[in-house]
């Protein structure tokens, strides 16, 4: 079984407006001591994402010796999360199934899935992800049509449905994290309460998870 780290930073390339902003953002998340890291864009071709996840690769290793780099995920590609050599890739509900991702990525690399409810708890639970996703917990304004609020009682339910790595996503905020894990999450995943100033924001998380 994996070990998840209680901080789970997203860069969302929607919540920026050029790709060296994102960059700078992964450089200084990084600098902060963030060690679990999720590249996700929903709107960019392929060519484009490839492209920037090379980049966050380059980055991310320059910062850190080879034994502590950094672990880096794609959201919903797993195409690309090989030919960036990313380290795992996450998949939606609405995505490549689990095991259809387990198939191209292979067994070494980590594989998350979002759920949103009991059933599909369960359901991830049956199959080989790494660690599952559940949410959103509080509301969220940085997904599209965002399934409903599950609360802290959802995470506790899912807590009972599975022992797999569980990540509490939507919502999370310095001021709820610690709740989610009190909940029986093992990490808490965060895009928008990380973007005003990404450095200072990680350094508040990680101290406050501790
Ligand atoms: N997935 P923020 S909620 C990407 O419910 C994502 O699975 C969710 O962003 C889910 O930290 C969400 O800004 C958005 O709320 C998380």
């Amino acid at each position: 079984m994996i070990s998840l780290p209680r901080l789970y930073a997203i860069l969302d390339a929607s919540c920026f407006s050029n790709s060296e902003d994102l960059l700078r953002a992964a450089e200084e998340l990084l600098a902060a001591g963030v060690t679990l890291l999720q590249y996700r864009n929903k709107t960019g071709d392929a060519r484009a994402m490839l492209t920037q996840a090379l980049e966050l690769i380059r980055r991310s290793r320059a910062g850190a010796p080879a034994p502590h780099y950094p672990r880096l995920i794609m959201n919903d590609r797993a195409d690309l999360c090989l030919a960036a050599e990313f380290d795992g890739v996450h998949v939606g509900q609405g995505d490549l199934s689990p095991e259809s991702a387990r198939k191209i990525i292979g067994g070494e690399r980590w594989l998350g899935v979002s759920t949103h409810n009991p059933r599909q708890v369960a359901e991830a639970d049956g199959t080989s992800a790494d660690y599952i996703a559940i949410g959103p917990v509080f509301p969220t304004a940085s997904k599209l049509n965002p399934d409903p609020v599950i609360g802290l009682a959802g995470v506790q339910l899912a807590r009972h449905l599975t022992r797999k790595p569980l990540v509490a996503i939507g919502g999370i905020t310095s001021e709820n994290c610690c709740a989610a894990i009190e909940a029986g999450a093992d990490s808490v995943a965060v895009i928008s309460d990380l973007i005003r100033d990404p450095g200072k924001s990680a350094e508040e998380f990680l101290r406050i998870l501790e």
